[in-house]
């Protein structure tokens, strides 16, 4: 079946925030942590590294049980086996995207704004990336912040499932899976915490109410 799986926590990675720890170092504490939804995400790399890096992750996301979702690279989600690919507005469209992967891949498309998502839900998208929510310095041409009213107003004009990205962190994630988030996407806060586990566990501590 393609839907999304039913989690709190998407992480994605980010090699030069990482501390110093490789891709591979870094998804094996998410995994290990919990964390059911990991995505590739390098832009500075070449494309036999994350050749090589996406087959490694996919493997070790197998076994894990998780889903590995593939940014931007069509052809790396297809020849690793992933079970996502996730574009962005610059990217292919996810009615071309699909053609491309058939039916059983899931494909999410990043919205910001109403019109992108009407968009991306017309091309066949099968979430949205919805962001970014708060201020972020992770995405260079993230742009401002849309907001949690945006998320809000997607979520009740979608079914479809919406992951919330953008300055997310332990702290604000309860108000942001309230607001409609199927799941929150983390970059900075999770790759670059120095402890991984923790940094997992206290989201879920918010998110469960006991961490205030
Ligand atoms: N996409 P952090 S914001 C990759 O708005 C990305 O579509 C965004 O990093 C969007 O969790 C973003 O460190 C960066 O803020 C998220």
């Amino acid at each position: 079946m393609r839907s999304l799986p039913q989690t709190d926590l998407y992480g994605i990675t980010c090699e030069a925030l990482s501390r110093g720890r490789d891709n591979l170092t870094v998804v094996r504490e998410l995994l290990a942590a919990g964390v059911r939804i990991i995505q590739y995400r390098e832009k500075t790399k070449t494309k036999k590294e994350k050749y090589a890096e996406c087959l490694a992750l996919s493997q070790m996301c197998r076994e894990a049980g998780a889903l590995f979702v593939v940014n931007d690279d069509v052809d790396l989600a297809l020849l690793t086996g992933a079970g996502a690919v996730h574009v962005g507005q610059d990217d292919l469209p996810a009615d071309a995207v699909r053609k491309l992967v058939g039916p059983d891949v899931i494909v999410g498309v990043s919205a910001s704004s109403m019109e992108e998502a009407h968009d991306a839900v017309a091309r066949g998208a099968d979430y949205l990336g919805v962001g970014p929510i708060y201020r972020t310095a992770t995405k260079e041409d993230a742009g401002e912040a849309v907001g949690l009213d945006l998320l809000q107003e997607i979520a009740r004009t979608f079914t479809l499932p919406l992951v919330a990205i953008g300055g997310i962190t332990p702290d604000n994630i309860r108000e942001v899976m309230r607001r409609g988030a199927a799941c929150a996407a983390m970059i900075s806060a999770l790759v670059g915490a120095e402890d991984i586990a923790a940094a997992v566990q206290a989201a879920r501590r918010n998110l469960s109410g006991d961490g205030r």
